[in-house]
């Protein structure tokens, strides 16, 4: 593999609703590029992207996948998303790594939740963000109607750049207002033949490019005036305003393609190969002091792990980012969180499972490395005598909580031990051993999230277990205390032992559940010495 340096390498996340095409498009755009001389089908499980048995079994990706190519003299890093929000933490970490983001909508259904939800995390990224509305070629795709609902959920930054001439069964042809181009694809997609515009769309592609030129200048001054001067933009100076636009969060480009016709990926590639942000054009990454580290390849070492796999046949393997400096094999790093020192012995790049072996990573590139001995997602390697402590993810908190139980009371051991593997690759799955319901408890973040970690254990670590429903602890909070007089009745009293009659204290009581789950309103009522009965 090549060598390349920080300001020839472009990272990108795929995301968006379940089922729009992810997966898809990333195979097309690795076929595309000479990745993979073949393109695998998700319904046949033979994507590089869906490469787990859990993938494949369910037809959907679960897990982020690590894969690059090249693309002129670029290299691309894709990070390929599970689109179910279960997933928020695969989600998650690729955005924090990733320089754009590709939001995948489906043209036969609109703008979906599973968009709205990975846009909210976008937001707060402020991830260079390109949407492309894929499927133009299904029968009930509606382009236009897609892009109306993308501008009314995620304002009018998103732009056009292209449009599907004839949606539908017969897509075939794409126009592209910033090339000012047709591409025209034969039945089986691959490079198109690019052609002038025909006459008939010729008004509203000038009307488009010119709505695509306004977006541009309108944030920045320069090319505001040579608009106001010239009447237009050309090419260098629009893809210039887009770049800068596209870094500041202020324009989001839209293309479209069908990804499973293999017609449109490649302009993709061109546009994150021309105009993409590479990370020496992103802000600085923050650093836990507050301060920042600039992604200087001449700078000190220093990388980030966003990701863990461990699987009990394959071992650990760490994927990092690296924000400054180069990283070697054989450099030996420190962990900014332990102090200990890891060897990086050998790197890697990825295709899902795939890996190839480099010798070296530029600040700005993503790789992989294997058999580091305690450190896990979120940490920072950094040079010895250079410390940094890169920002850690924020992982969401847990939305449900479930309880484990086993027949075999043995496992439990075993099995605390591996949800602490899985935890260490998934942070978003959280286990507790709660001494008060006597129960361990398992929190994720939905049902799906939880039954895949169960998966994993029955399949991978040959444990089986079931989720039952956490017990609730009745706790009692004295909250006021209450004047109340009564007769008290007793024979002992009649006995002239105690008064006929006193003032006595009543307790007034919430019920508080500690198992996550949504207090139950009391059922249970309480004798005179306040204990429930
Ligand atoms: N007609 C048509 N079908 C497509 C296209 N792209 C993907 N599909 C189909 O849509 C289904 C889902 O595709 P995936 O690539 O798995 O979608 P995804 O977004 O990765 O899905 P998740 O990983 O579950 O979020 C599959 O059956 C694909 O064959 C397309 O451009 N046109
Ligand atoms: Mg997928």
């Amino acid at each position: 593999m090549k060598h390349f340096e920080t300001g020839q390498i472009k990272n990108v996340a795929v995301l968006g609703h379940a089922g729009c095409g992810k997966t898809t498009l990333a195979e097309t755009m690795l076929f595309e590029a000479g990745e993979i001389s073949r393109r695998g089908t998700v319904e046949e499980g033979n994507t590089v992207s869906d490469y787990t048995e859990l993938e494949h079994e369910r037809g959907n990706s679960v897990f982020d996948s690590v894969l690059h190519l090249e693309w002129k003299d670029h290299k691309i890093n894709i990070i390929d998303t599970p689109g179910i929000d279960d997933f928020a933490g695969e989600i998650i970490s690729a955005l924090r790594v990733a320089d754009t983001g590709i939001m995948v909508l489906n043209a036969e259904s609109g703008v979906e939740v599973g968009s709205e939800i990975v846009w909210e995390y976008t937001e707060k990224f402020k991830t260079p963000m390109i949407f492309v509305v894929n499927r133009c070629d299904g029968e009930k795709a509606d382009f236009d109607a897609t892009v109306e609902q993308a501008k009314q959920r995620f304002g009018d930054a998103v732009t056009v750049v292209q449009y599907p001439l004839n949606q539908g069964r017969g897509f075939n042809a794409i126009i592209d207002v910033l090339k000012m181009t047709m591409y025209q694809f034969s039945p089986n997609g691959g490079k198109p033949q690019k052609l002038p515009i025909p006459a008939s769309e010729k008004d509203r592609a000038g009307e488009l490019h010119n709505q695509l030129i306004e977006a541009i200048a309108v944030h920045d001054e320069t090319l505001m005036e040579k608009y106001f001067e010239q009447g237009s933009l050309d090419e260098a100076e629009m893809s210039q305003g887009l770049k800068a636009a596209m870094i500041h969060h202020d324009l989001f480009p839209l293309f479209c393609c069908s990804a499973k016709q293999d017609m449109g990926s490649g302009r993709i590639l061109g546009f994150l190969h021309d105009i993409a942000p590479s990370a020496q054009d992103m802000p600085p990454v923050s650093r836990k002091s507050g301060l920042t580290l600039p992604c200087d390849s001449n700078g000190p070492t220093c990388l980030f792990v966003f990701k863990t796999i461990s699987e009990p046949h394959l071992g650990d393997m760490s994927f990092f980012k690296v924000y400054s400096g180069e990283v070697k094999s054989g450099m030996e790093l420190i962990n900014s969180e332990t102090g200990a020192a890891e060897r990086i012995s050998q790197l890697f790049v990825m295709n899902g499972k795939n890996r190839s072996i480099v010798q070296s990573l530029k600040a700005g590139d993503i790789g992989a490395t294997v058999k580091l001995k305690s450190t896990h997602t979120n940490n920072t390697l950094h040079e010895k005598g250079k410390p940094f402590h890169i920002s850690p993810i924020e992982f969401p908190e847990p939305r449900i909580t479930v309880a484990l139980h086993t027949d075999n009371k043995a496992d439990f051991e075993k099995i605390a031990q591996a949800i602490h593997h899985l935890s260490a690759e998934d942070p978003t799955l959280i286990l507790e051993q709660s001494a008060e319901l006597k129960q361990m408890l398992l929190s994720g973040q939905g049902e799906l999230h939880l039954n895949v970690a169960k998966w994993k254990l029955e399949n991978l670590y040959k444990l089986k277990v079931d989720f039952e429903k956490p017990r609730i602890s009745f706790r009692e909070t004295i909250q006021r205390s209450v004047q109340a007089t009564y007769r008290h009745k007793s024979n002992r009293a009649e006995q002239g032992s105690l008064p006929k009659c006193y003032v006595g204290r009543t307790l007034l009581r919430r019920n508080v559940s500690t198992a996550g789950i949504p207090a139950r309103a009391a059922t249970k009522s309480m004798n005179w010495n306040g204990a429930a009965n």
